[in-house]
């Protein structure tokens, strides 16, 4: 891992990313983050900073958050739009204030995470997607969507991570994932914050 620091965030994405598009080497990737875990295949992956350096000690409670999909083991005759793609929760509660979320793109294609006050009575996956895939974002709370770095971006990469710290008023709420058919996939999860 020190040698991987050593070469910086740019390359170290670079090199996943082309791992993960070789469709090699995706193991020795997530070994060398000290990440993988055994059991029930490549899904199960789930590295703690991907390949980016995540600051060590993120502001209040943090989620730890994994937005996988499956395309690359279902084949390409399966379709991504129709394949199952989830963000998982390693907490589902956190106390009001201020939190940190890591999200960890243990997918094969660019992802990001949303979050999304969830109206009374309103379940996840409920929100009506429009024509051009996507859900309607008014009112987010904010959003990690930058490889190897905070906040707002143009998506994490595969084998990278993001975060973000925001301060949440007590709610429920919805991340999201709202690249084009991601939404409609399964990238959706609740939040409660008490
Ligand atoms: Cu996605």
């Amino acid at each position: 891992m020190t040698g991987l620091r050593v070469n910086g965030r740019h390359l170290l994405a670079g090199g996943a990313l082309v791992a993960a598009l070789a469709g090699v080497s995706t193991v020795g990737v997530a070994a060398a983050t000290g990440g993988f875990t055994t059991g029930t295949g490549p899904a199960a992956y789930v590295a703690p900073g991907g390949a980016c350096n995540v600051p060590q000690s993120l502001p209040g409670p943090v989620v730890g958050v994994t937005v996988t999909d499956m395309g690359r083991w279902m084949g390409s005759g399966t379709g991504m739009m129709g394949g199952t793609m989830r963000i998982v929760l390693d907490r589902s509660t956190v106390p009001a204030g201020k939190v940190s979320l890591r999200v960890v793109n243990a997918g094969s294609i660019v992802h990001e995470l949303v979050v999304l006050p969830l109206p009374a009575g309103q379940q996840v996956g409920e929100r009506r997607i429009a024509s051009d895939g996507k859900v309607d974002e008014a009112g987010s709370a904010g959003e990690a969507s930058r490889s190897c770095g905070a906040g707002a971006g143009d998506g994490i990469d595969p084998g990278t991570a993001s975060w973000v710290t925001l301060t949440l008023p007590a709610g429920t709420y919805e991340l999201v994932c709202n690249l084009p058919g991601h939404y409609a996939a399964g990238m959706y999860a609740e939040l409660t914050v008490a």
